[in-house]
């Protein structure tokens, strides 16, 4: 291939915002490159996210790849919580008309690879970014964004009108924002996951959100045979110290439900890894031609299953601000990108923290907050109108971040 150094819009990593980021933008006819530093097979083999709200999936539709999700993902209506052996369903689908789609971000990854190489545009895998410099400034002609990478054993530059960082929580991107120019926010938890993908069908229909006096629990798939499965664990676990036995036992005692009605299913354990748990958040996302999107600019627990769509929701509104851009001349969308982007983010935020606390047990389970978390589940199961509220946030909100999704 040969090496581009020129492009309309530098794209910083190719996961699923960036890779989400050059369709929508070729779907506007405008040009873009996109610079990963991973290999291909490591970019397509990362476990991630597995819940995809309404919104995630439309915008799969429109750029048309999503033929494979139609025919593999799993739609579901409603997810249940057992909390402390009692079962509360929310049925999402009956309480707000939506439900959200089961299809792993491996998979959507897989085929937004597959479809940009096809359309045979701009995408480097082994293309470290170094820095991007030059970002303060107007956007248009008067100036532009230079972006370093290391490529095949050579430092490249590429020049852009703009760069975005789709680059993750650990990338150079944000980085290139004075340290003056951005508030950042951060708590970090005292708690990870321990998460497991297995060789045994799913034992529930829907996912299982569990508290129990042990922590916290949550089951998952990725098809009808595969089930995917999280514990809560110390921080600094070290996955090999867990023996597969061990796990199953303990998903077991924390998923289980007083009446005896719920069986957990066991199979060959085929991964387990530890996630550490997170909520950040940098503002404003862009600074001068630089625009942040995805994890490069916020990152919530997984527990409200919030990452992967928060992504999806930033860069719809970034290339949609471009595309205005371009044609009409007008910076009023992207001016408002930032704050337009982060009414979601902090709704999204919320959740997520509420969801955490909710249904972790700190090492130092503070007695009042314990009560506090009973009290918060108990609410759950009584009110129609809160499973109502949690329901509306699990299946996505409108882009203004206030209003429920249309039906
Ligand atoms: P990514 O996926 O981290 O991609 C960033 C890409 O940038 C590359 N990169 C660079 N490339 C070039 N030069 C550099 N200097 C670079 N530095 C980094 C990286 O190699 C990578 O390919 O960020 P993006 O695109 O913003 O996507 C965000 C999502 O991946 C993330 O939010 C979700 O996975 C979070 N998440 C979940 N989200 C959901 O919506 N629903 C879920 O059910 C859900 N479950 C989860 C999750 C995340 C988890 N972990 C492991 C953190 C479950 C887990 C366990
Ligand atoms: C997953 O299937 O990996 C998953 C599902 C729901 C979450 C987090 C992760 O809240």
């Amino acid at each position: 291939m040969t090496v581009p150094d020129r492009t309309a819009v530098a794209i910083v990593g190719g996961g699923p915002a960036g890779l989400l980021l050059s369709h929508l933008l070729v779907r506007q006819g405008i040009d873009s490159v996109v610079l990963e530093s991973r290999s291909r097979e490591r970019v397509e083999s990362r476990q991630r996210a597995g819940i995809l709200e309404h919104g995630t999936v439309d915008v799969l539709h429109e750029i048309g790849a999503d033929a494979r999700m139609n025919a593999q993902g799993m739609p579901h209506d409603g997810f249940a919580f057992h909390a402390h052996g009692e079962e509360i369903r929310v049925d999402m689908a009956a309480l707000t008309g939506r439900g959200v789609m089961i299809w792993a971000q491996t998979e959507v990854v897989r085929d937004l690879i597959a479809l940009r190489l096809e359309q045979g545009d701009p995408l480097l895998f082994d293309a470290e970014v170094l820095a991007v410099e030059k970002v303060d400034g107007p956007l248009g002609h008067d100036g532009e964004a230079v972006v370093r990478y290391a490529y095949e054993g050579v430092e490249h530059e590429l020049r852009a009108d703009v760069v975005v960082g789709c680059d993750g929580f650990h990338g150079v991107a944000r980085r290139a924002i004075p340290a003056e120019a951005v508030r950042t926010f951060e708590r970090v938890y005292p708690f990870s996951w321990l998460g497991i993908l297995a060789d045994a069908p799913p034992s529930s229909e829907e996912l299982v959100y569990a508290r129990h006096d042990r922590g916290f629990a949550l089951l998952s798939m990725r098809s009808p045979s595969i089930t995917r499965a999280y514990l809560q664990v110390p921080n600094d676990t070290d996955p090999s110290s867990w023996s597969h036995e061990a796990i199953w036992d303990e998903l077991t005692a924390r998923t289980g439900l007083a009446d005896g009605s719920f069986t957990l299913g066991r199979g060959p354990i085929t991964d387990v890894s530890v996630t550490p748990m997170r909520s950040f958040v940098a503002e404003p996302m862009r600074s001068g031609r630089l625009f942040l999107a995805g994890d490069a600019a916020h990152i919530v627990p997984p527990t409200g299953a919030k990452g992967l769509n928060l992504a999806v929701a930033d860069v719809r509104v970034l290339a949609g601000a471009l595309a205005s851009w371009r044609s009409t001349g007008s910076q009023e969308l992207l001016d408002a990108y930032s704050d337009t982007a982060l009414r979601r983010v902090w709704r999204a935020e919320h959740f997520s923290w509420t969801m955490t606390t909710m249904l972790h047990r700190p090492p130092d389970a503070d007695p009042f907050d314990d009560r506090l978390a009973r009290s918060h589940l108990q609410l759950v199961a009584s009110s129609e109108a809160y499973r109502t509220a949690i329901a509306e946030n699990y299946r996505g909100l409108d882009l203004d971040g206030l209003r429920p999704r249309e039906h």
